[in-house]
């Protein structure tokens, strides 16, 4: 096997890296090779740096020191790392919740001209949920929605909004245990206090700290970004998209929008399309402006609009050494800081536009919600202006790309199972009850270096709807699905079981269902809920034949996604390395064994998809017995 296979099985991106060797340009890969060997104290969860008398190391073999200076054992300081982990990633979902908070109180004050309301439906019903009086006028109800949500962030007592959404029982436990959170800030600035030196030392306490902190994300930040967008950006449906590097267009500006928040991006999307700047292109010689995504923004504005996605976490740096792009504009999370010298190798122009993601040295366009169409479509001209230095000589863009169905909410998944007329999860619960269909899996998140590319994600999604159990992909992981073709409903016949065949058949969908970017990972919260709600399949969501994954993680913010999974019951398995508590036996072992007891989920780690899938069919079938459900049709 070449060097490129073992990097990735995308076989556009094993291309591009041909190319960048050629060109003695460095990757993620090269530079995850530099490290190596990676530390093993730190991948052990044994260094402490959070105060100045460290940093202190605990020596795994038992022979050197067992406590840092302080007295920390190894319990204490792999929990609190762990901890605050947990609370960062926590921290960039909800202030990317917060955001679109702002923008929409921004829109009722008529501040933020370029946008509207565009789901009207969903900001009744969540008007009606936050009580508010449906016979107000639109901007009023609006406002009131804006601050009530904003209000969620600084809430100091009680618990958040949509705590409520989950299944009576859960939220009882969450009560019990202690770790129903109250506000979003309020959790991240505790689990945060609680890891300072000489604060908490009970490991047991600190990752309860971390799980109510998780909830604050799962169901606040995430939620609340997920369900502000639908509202401003209006509500996914099902649409047809396109897949991979082959996506960019030699004869066409490539503008690429790259990060998480889709407020900027979604007018990227009109500036893209403004009769004044594709006569401006085409006078430059251009065929006309072509917008692709990367990462969770990729993922946003193909759920909207059905704008190509040129790939996920690892083809950053590939988009830009095609050649071919003009502008890579870029927000917030997950855009490596490497991209400023790749960009420098060629003409591209990396802009960042968020106050809090600035990059030394390179072009800042600050985007601000009330000039929000001007500042991209200043974004998108530079791009424009930006074609004529192409060198065409070393364009090279791979050719694949790929067909995809994306778009699918709780809501659609409702509409769609239940027709038109009778939404209802009733199919569905139905189909789980009677085996057609074994379960439903959640598999999320990143890629690392670490792993061939895409490997674990598919491999892991061909396994699991191979025997019958319904996959639901957020991220950058629905991205890897994608490029392999997985999301096609016809991709339905060459690998799903019987069973799931069936389903996918009567109802035209994929048997890999693209739910959107990481943040929406709470849809498959509120649909896990609705699938409670509608009976027959337990009480709560640890009753369900469920399962959840991580196969290729890298970001803070997949641990906080792990956590608020498994608080809410989730059984979840993460691949590329574990958390880095090995070091702990006791914490390891309170993750995947204890924890179970205390929320009716725990974590698991398998560095092998097959296996990992195993893991999750093992779960899927233990609850469907416990659950007493009929055998399965076809397995
Ligand atoms: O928020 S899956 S690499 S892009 S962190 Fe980042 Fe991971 Fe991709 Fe989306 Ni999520
Ligand atoms: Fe060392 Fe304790 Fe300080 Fe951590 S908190 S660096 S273990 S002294």
């Amino acid at each position: 096997m070449d060097k490129e296979s073992k990097r990735s099985i995308d076989i556009a991106v094993q291309k591009v890296l041909k190319k960048a060797e050629e060109e003695n340009i460095k990757t993620v890969w090269d530079r995850f090779e530099e490290q190596l060997p990676q530390c093993g104290f730190s991948q052990l969860g044994l260094c402490c740096t959070v105060c100045n008398m460290g940093p202190c190391r605990i020596d795994p073999f038992g022979e050197g020191a067992q406590t840092g200076i302080c007295g920390a054992d190894s319990d204490t300081i792999a929990a609190r790392n762990l901890a605050r982990k947990v609370a960062a990633g926590a921290s960039a979902h909800s202030d990317h919740g917060r955001d679109v908070a702002h923008t929409l109180f921004l829109l009722a004050e008529g501040k933020a001209h370029d946008y509207q309301i565009l789901d009207k439906n969903k900001l009744k019903e969540l008007a009606k949920e936050l009580e508010i009086n449906l016979d107000l006028p639109e901007e009023k109800i609006v406002k009131e929605v804006a601050w009530r949500i904003l209000m969620e962030f600084g809430k100091q007592q009680d618990q958040l909004i949509f705590i409520k959404r989950a299944p009576e029982k859960r939220q009882n436990l969450w009560k019990k245990l202690g770790i129903s959170p109250r506000g979003v800030d309020r959790e991240i600035v505790e689990t945060l206090h609680t890891t300072n030196m000489g604060v908490d030392n009970d490991y047991k306490n600190l990752i309860k700290s971390a799980l109510k902190c998780s909830l604050s994300d799962g169901w606040g930040g995430s939620m609340i970004a997920t369900d502000l967008q639908d509202i401003i950006l209006g509500s996914p449906q099902p649409i047809r998209g396109k897949v991979n590097l082959g996506v960019l267009k030699e004869d066409f500006v490539n503008i690429v929008v790259h990060g998480h928040e889709p407020i900027l991006s979604e007018m990227a999307v009109k500036a893209a399309k403004d009769p004044e700047l594709v006569k401006l292109a085409k006078e430059k010689g251009a065929q006309g402006i072509n917008l692709a995504g990367i990462c969770c923004t990729a993922n946003e504005v193909l759920m909207r609009h059905g704008i190509p996605v040129a790939g996920n976490f690892l083809h950053q740096e590939l988009a830009i050494i095609t050649g071919a792009v003009e502008v890579m504009m870029v927000d917030v999370q997950c855009i490596m800081p490497a991209l400023k010298d790749v960009a420098s190798c060629f003409h591209t122009k990396l802009i960042t536009t968020n106050p809090k993601a600035r990059f030394p040295g390179v072009e800042h366009i600050e985007f601000e919600p009330q000039k929000a169409y001007e500042v991209a479509k200043k974004i998108i001209r530079l791009g424009v202006e930006n074609f004529s230095y192409r060198n065409k000589d070393r364009v090279n863009i791979p050719k694949q790309q790929m067909d995809l169905v994306a778009g699918f909410t709780k809501e659609i998944v409702f509409r769609i199972l239940g027709g038109r007329y009778r939404a209802t999860y009733r199919p569905l619960n139905e189909a789980i009850i009677s085996g057609r269909l074994r379960g439903i899996a959640g598999i999320v998140g990143c890629n690392n270096p670490k792993q061939t590319h895409d490997y674990f994600h598919t491999t892991l999604a061909k396994e699991l709807i191979k025997n019958d159990i319904l996959v639901l992909q957020t991220g950058c992981s629905a991205i890897a699905s994608a490029k392999e073709g997985l999301l096609i409903p016809e991709a339905a016949k060459e690998y799903a079981g019987k069973g799931l065949q069936e389903i996918c058949e009567a109802v035209g969908i994929p048997a890999v269902l693209h739910l959107g970017s990481c943040v929406d990972n709470s849809r498959i919260l509120t649909a896990a809920s609705e699938i409670i709600a509608e009976g027959g399949l337990g009480e709560d969501i640890s009753d369900l034949p469920a399962a959840g994954a991580a196969p290729e993680w890298m970001s803070e913010k997949a641990i906080t996604i792990g956590f608020y999974f498994v608080a809410s019951g989730v059984y979840t398995v993460f691949g590329a390395s574990p958390f880095a508590v090995l070091g702990s036996k006791n914490v390891s072992s309170y993750l995947t064994k204890e924890l179970e007891e205390l929320v009716g989920a725990r974590f698991d780690f398998c560095d092998d998809p097959f296996k990992m899938a195993k893991l999750m069919i093992e779960h899927i079938d233990k609850k469907r017995e416990l659950l007493k459900l009929k055998p399965l049709m076809y397995q």
